[in-house]
């Protein structure tokens, strides 16, 4: 066997820049497993890109664990089984990372998971994370697109160097019953820049958030970052815990945007503005109004 590796290599020595185009593709050695409902995603120390896609029409078609994802340049890894947790892990290196929750079509394939936790570390390097939420909504296309009931805890650490990571939420996050542990709707997402200048946008769209625990949370983590929460119309609130903070942590910080809102029966909504302990600026603002 060895025999014949070594005049294999010995026939390819003269062909010399093809056999390095192949070594360098494979230095890019992000890897997918599965295992108990978790799946996982290693990158290495090189810049490794991944998208997840987390909805029913994921591209490829229905799977039961309603996961794709799309890595190293158009590698893809469709898990065989139901997924509970998704963890990245991405070490050192320029990475690229996507996460789309939600169809792009309302679907045929009835109602989705209701649960997903996602924990997401870029590692070091100048990185870059992505999150849209779009939701789901039914076959017919007559409702809007949404999440819930059900429990979504999202978690982005960008560690260290200069980073950026924005938020689209489009989806309307829709429990059925405010006091209860089952039928609420729990949306979390943290945000944490780690050392170097990072900024973080999330845009949220003219959506309706009703008996709903949902939380976003940045944290700028040391070094000048930028930090921006802002709304494209009226967030509408009712029956819900809602809570958008922001805490630039070490360095001269910048809290900027406008979130409108709309609060009606029984919505608790609460927003931390902390520049941190440098010379910062906060120039976010809320504009709302409630309605009994
Ligand atoms: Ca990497
Ligand atoms: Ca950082």
């Amino acid at each position: 066997m060895s025999i014949r590796r070594d005049s294999r290599k010995v026939g390819v020595r003269g062909c010399r820049p093809r056999l390095e185009g192949l070594e360098t593709r494979e230095l890019l050695a992000t890897r997918v497993t599965e295992l108990n409902g978790v799946l996982t995603i290693q990158g290495d120390n090189k810049a490794n890109q991944v998208t997840v896609y987390d909805g029913e029409d994921v591209p490829g078609g229905y799977s039961p664990s309603r996961i794709q994802v799309v890595y190293d340049g158009g590698k893809t890894y469709t898990p065989s089984g139901p997924i509970n947790s998704i963890n990245v892990n991405l070490l050192g290196g320029n990475d690229t990372f996507n996460y789309y929750l939600g169809d792009t079509q309302p679907s045929p394939y009835g109602l989705p998971d209701s649960m997903r936790t996602l924990r997401v570390s870029m590692g070091d390097g100048n990185d870059k994370a992505y999150s849209q939420i779009s939701g789901f909504g039914y076959g017919d296309g007559t409702s809007p697109s949404s999440l819930g009931p059900g429990r979504w805890d999202l978690r982005f650490d960008l560690g260290n160097g200069n980073d950026q990571f924005k938020l689209d939420e489009y989806a309307s996050l829709l429990g059925t019953s405010a006091n209860n542990t089952v039928n609420a709707n729990d949306v979390y997402i943290l945000v944490n820049g780690g050392a170097g200048n990072d900024n973080m946008v999330a845009n949220f769209a003219a959506a309706t958030v009703t008996n709903s625990y949902y939380d976003v949370v940045m944290r700028g983590g040391a070094g000048n970052d930028s930090m921006t929460m802002q709304s494209y119309g009226l967030v509408n609130m009712a029956n819900s815990t809602v809570n958008f903070d922001r805490y630039g942590d070490a360095g001269n910080n910048s809290l900027l945007g406008q979130v409108e809102y709309q609060l009606s029966s029984n919505t608790m909504f609460g927003h931390v503005l902390d520049s941190g302990s440098g010379n910062g600026k906060v120039k976010a603002t809320f504009k709302g109004q409630s309605r009994a």
